[in-house]
């Protein structure tokens, strides 16, 4: 079909695939102007202290265990107190017709990114978040010699579950490959198969310098993907081949510093308040032996729509297939306007 008449047609009611995890979702664009009376997100607060007594993730704090923190001057690691998978699970097999379980170990950390209550990543410099890309790459390496799934992952804000304003994430590894990654390790073998290239380098070369792209540099490409089903989802995709955190060389973990400090800070200037998002990096499995087909990559999935109002994952979306509302082109518009206004002014010549 012609170009014309496609960018016409997506303006109204269609479904886009995502290739990704082989699934479709539906795309509404005409029905953001319907109205809204329902649950309105209060504003988070602001001016946070740098460190605040309460807080069990600020240096020196007990934690809910009794445990104290170490005067950290950097990152900070720890088992989680609560943990949702655990390494010593007893052994479990059931297999009754329909009726199936199986035991899974794991081990859950929490990952505290500064020292600073106050700081999050949109608010620390490219300097100071590389110390974040670091924790990453060394907790998944140790983590991947005993597990094979490796789930790192941030909750930020009150929206998304956050339970603490302190720069924190999680890293949740265990013995199965979870559906996410099974999805995505399949649709990338099968499209290796076919093609004979990873299936996110031929999608990065796609996207490259299009409408969808929001930022980028000459080792990292952030786009509001084509098959977007949050309002202002983005992937992070490194523009080389990399199957998992541990293996981006120096170079390219300046550069995501770069990026994911350019891109958070676009988030939270586009309605001027602290973005809430989850966002985590999709890595190789680590069983072992090259994955040519696996593709490294981050999701950012922030549930805002505006403001005040957030997306649901609900009715439809439950029973049929995720829908969205605005389009990823237009949301690719605003956000790219949002990183321009947000990045610090380039410097004026002198003379
Ligand atoms: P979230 O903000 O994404 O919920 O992460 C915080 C984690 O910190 C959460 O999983 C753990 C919770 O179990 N936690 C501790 O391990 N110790 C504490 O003292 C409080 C919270
Ligand atoms: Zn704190």
């Amino acid at each position: 079909m012609n170009r014309r008449a496609a960018a016409r047609a997506m303006l109204q009611p269609h479904r886009r695939y995502n290739p990704l995890v082989d699934d479709w979702l539906l795309v509404s664009p005409e029905r953001t102007s319907r109205p809204w009376l329902g649950r309105q997100e209060a504003a988070p607060p602001e001016d946070l202290p740098t460190y605040e007594p309460y807080c069990y993730l600020c240096p020196g704090n007990v934690r809910a265990n009794g445990e104290t923190n170490p005067m950290y001057e950097s990152t900070f690691v720890f088992t989680n107190d609560f943990a949702a998978l655990r390494p010593d699970s007893p052994h479990l097999s059931i297999d009754n017709g329909l009726l199936r379980a199986e035991s899974e170990r794991g081990e859950c950390l929490v990952i505290c990114f500064s020292p600073r209550h106050d700081l999050s990543i949109a608010r620390m410099s490219a300097a100071q978040a590389r110390p974040v890309v670091d924790l990453w790459a060394d907790q998944s390496a140790a983590l991947g010699e005993r597990f094979r799934w490796v789930q790192v992952f941030e909750n930020r804000g009150v929206a998304m579950g956050a339970s603490n304003p302190h720069p924190h994430g999680q890293i949740w590894a265990g013995d199965a490959v979870p559906r996410e990654g099974e999805k995505e390790d399949a649709s990338q073998k099968r499209y290796y198969e076919a093609n004979g290239r990873p299936l996110l380098l031929d999608y990065a070369a796609q996207e490259s310098g299009g409408p969808r792209e929001v930022d980028g540099d000459d080792d990292w490409l952030a786009v509001v993907p084509f098959w977007a089903a949050w309002p202002f989802e983005t992937l992070l995709i490194p523009r080389r081949p990399v199957a998992r955190v541990p293996d981006l060389d120096q170079a390219q973990r300046d550069s995501l510093a770069e990026r994911l400090t350019t891109l958070l800070r676009g988030y939270d200037a586009l309605f001027s308040l602290p973005f809430p998002y989850s966002m985590g990096w999709h890595q190789a499995p680590f069983d072992g032996g090259d994955k040519p087909y696996w593709q490294l990559h981050a999701h950012f999935y922030p549930p805002l729509l505006q403001a005040t109002v957030r997306k649901f994952m609900v009715g439809y979306e439950l029973l049929s297939e995720p829908q969205r509302d605005v389009t990823a082109e237009d949301a690719a518009d605003r956000l790219r306007a949002a990183i321009r206004s947000a990045s610090p002014k380039a410097a004026v010549p002198s003379d």
